[in-house]
C-alpha cells in the first residue's frame, strides 16, 4: 500500500478515536444506579480525611471523592465515606466494597502491579519523617540510635524505617499498631519515643496532641511517598473518570478558575482554556461517559486543587503545611495536569 492510499485510512482511524464517546464502565453504571460514590478514606488523618462530631468529613482526600460525585452524579454530597485503616484499604477496594480508595496511600510498584488495583495520579507528594518529644532534645534523625519507634502495620513507613536504621547502622525497636488512634495514644502517652509516618500525617497527628508544642517533627525525610487515589483494575472507563477529576482540579487552579469565580468565568471568559474546561466550547464529558458540565460542577461544588489544599492543609489551618513541591509546576512545584482538551 502506498502512502497516498494509507493516508485516508489513518485519518479515518484518528477521526474515530477523537469522536468516539466513552462506553459506560461497570463501576460508573453501579455508581449511577446506587446514586452514591463509595469512597474509602482514612479513619483519621487530619487535613486528608477526618470526621467531626457531627460525622461530617473534611480533607483533601475527602474533597477529591466529592469531586468525583459532582462529576458523575451532579452532586458533591452523594458520597458514602468508608473509613479504612492501613491494612483494610486494599482488600476493600479489591472486594468491590468501595469505588475508589482516596486515603493518603503511597503509589509503589508492588501495590500498582500486584494487588489488582491501579493508581490514577498523585494528589500529594510526601515523604516519611519522625516526630519526637521536644524534651528529648533530639535535632536529627541520625541521632535516633537505640530509640523505640511507633509505626503502623501495613504501611510503607514500616518498611522504610527498617531500611533507614539498617543503612544508618543504628539499632532501634519498633512498636507496631493497627490504627492511627492506637499509635497516637501510645506515642503521646510516652510508650515510644519516636513516631514515624508520612510528614503530612505527622503534622496532622501533632494537632491531636494534648500539647502540640511539646513535639517536634525532625527535618530529615527518608523516603518518597507519592500519595494518590486508586481504583480496581479492569475498568478503564472508571479509571479515566477518577484520574481526570484530579486533573480538572489542577487545571482549574492553573487557569485561575475558583469556586467563587467559576460562574462568572463560564459566561464571560474568552480564554479558550477556560471555555474548554467549563464546557463552553468542547464537550469533554462525552468522552468520559459524562455530561458537558462535569468539570464545571467539580469546581463549583468543591473548588480547585489549590483551594482544597489551603482549606484543608494550608498554612492558615492547624496542620499548617506550605504548598512546597505540591505547588503547580509553573509555580515551582510538581503538580502538572495534562491538557484538558
Ligand atoms: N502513605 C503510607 C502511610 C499511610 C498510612 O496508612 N498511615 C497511617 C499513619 S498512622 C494512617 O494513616 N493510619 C490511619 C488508620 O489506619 O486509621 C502508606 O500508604 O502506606
Amino acid at each position: 500500500m502506498t502512502l497516498k492510499n494509507l493516508l485516508p485510512i489513518s485519518l479515518a482511524v484518528i477521526g474515530a478515536a477523537v469522536a468516539a464517546p466513552a462506553f459506560a464502565g461497570k463501576t460508573l453504571d453501579a455508581v449511577k444506579s446506587r446514586g452514591q460514590v463509595v469512597c474509602g478514606v482514612n479513619t483519621s488523618a487530619p487535613g486528608f480525611s477526618a470526621a467531626d462530631s457531627q460525622g461530617r468529613w473534611t480533607g483533601l482526600d475527602v474533597d477529591f471523592c466529592r469531586g468525583v460525585a459532582a462529576a458523575v452524579l451532579g452532586d458533591a454530597a452523594k458520597v458514602k465515606f468508608v473509613p479504612l485503616n492501613s491494612q483494610q484499604r486494599f482488600a476493600a477496594l479489591q472486594a468491590g466494597e468501595i469505588d475508589v480508595l482516596s486515603r493518603n496511600t503511597t503509589w509503589t510498584l508492588t501495590r500498582d502491579a500486584s494487588l489488582g488495583i491501579v493508581f490514577t495520579n498523585i494528589n500529594y507528594y510526601d515523604g516519611q519523617g519522625f516526630m519526637v518529644p521536644k524534651k528529648l532534645n533530639i535535632d536529627s534523625a541520625k541521632k535516633l540510635g537505640g530509640a523505640t519507634v511507633c509505626v503502623q502495620a501495613g504501611t510503607t513507613s514500616e518498611k522504610n524505617v527498617a531500611d533507614f536504621f539498617a543503612a544508618s547502622k543504628m539499632k532501634y525497636k519498633t512498636v507496631v499498631f493497627d490504627t492511627a488512634e492506637a499509635i497516637t495514644g501510645a506515642f503521646f502517652a510516652g510508650r515510644c519515643q519516636v513516631y514515624t509516618t508520612d510528614m503530612s500525617d505527622l503534622a496532622g497527628a501533632r494537632t491531636k496532641a494534648p500539647k502540640p508544642d511539646d513535639y517536634t517533627i525532625l527535618p530529615m525525610v527518608i523516603s518518597k511517598e507519592p500519595l494518590g487515589p486508586s481504583v480496581r483494575r479492569g475498568d478503564d472507563e472508571w479509571f479515566q473518570i477518577v484520574r481526570w477529576t484530579s486533573f480538572v482540579m489542577l487545571d482549574a487552579e492553573e487557569n485561575g478558575v475558583t469556586q467563587a469565580n467559576v460562574d462568572k468565568l463560564r459566561t464571560e471568559s474568552t480564554d479558550p482554556n477556560v471555555q474548554r474546561l467549563l464546557g463552553g466550547s468542547d464537550d469533554t464529558g462525552k468522552l468520559l461517559g459524562l455530561d458537558k458540565d462535569w468539570a464545571y460542577r467539580i469546581v463549583k461544588q468543591v473548588g480547585n486543587y489549590g483551594e482544597s489544599f489551603e482549606r484543608n492543609l494550608g498554612t492558615k489551618t492547624p496542620i499548617g503545611l506550605p504548598r512546597g513541591v505540591n505547588n503547580l509546576w509553573n509555580k515551582g512545584g510538581l503538580m502538572y495536569a495534562p491538557p484538558v482538551r
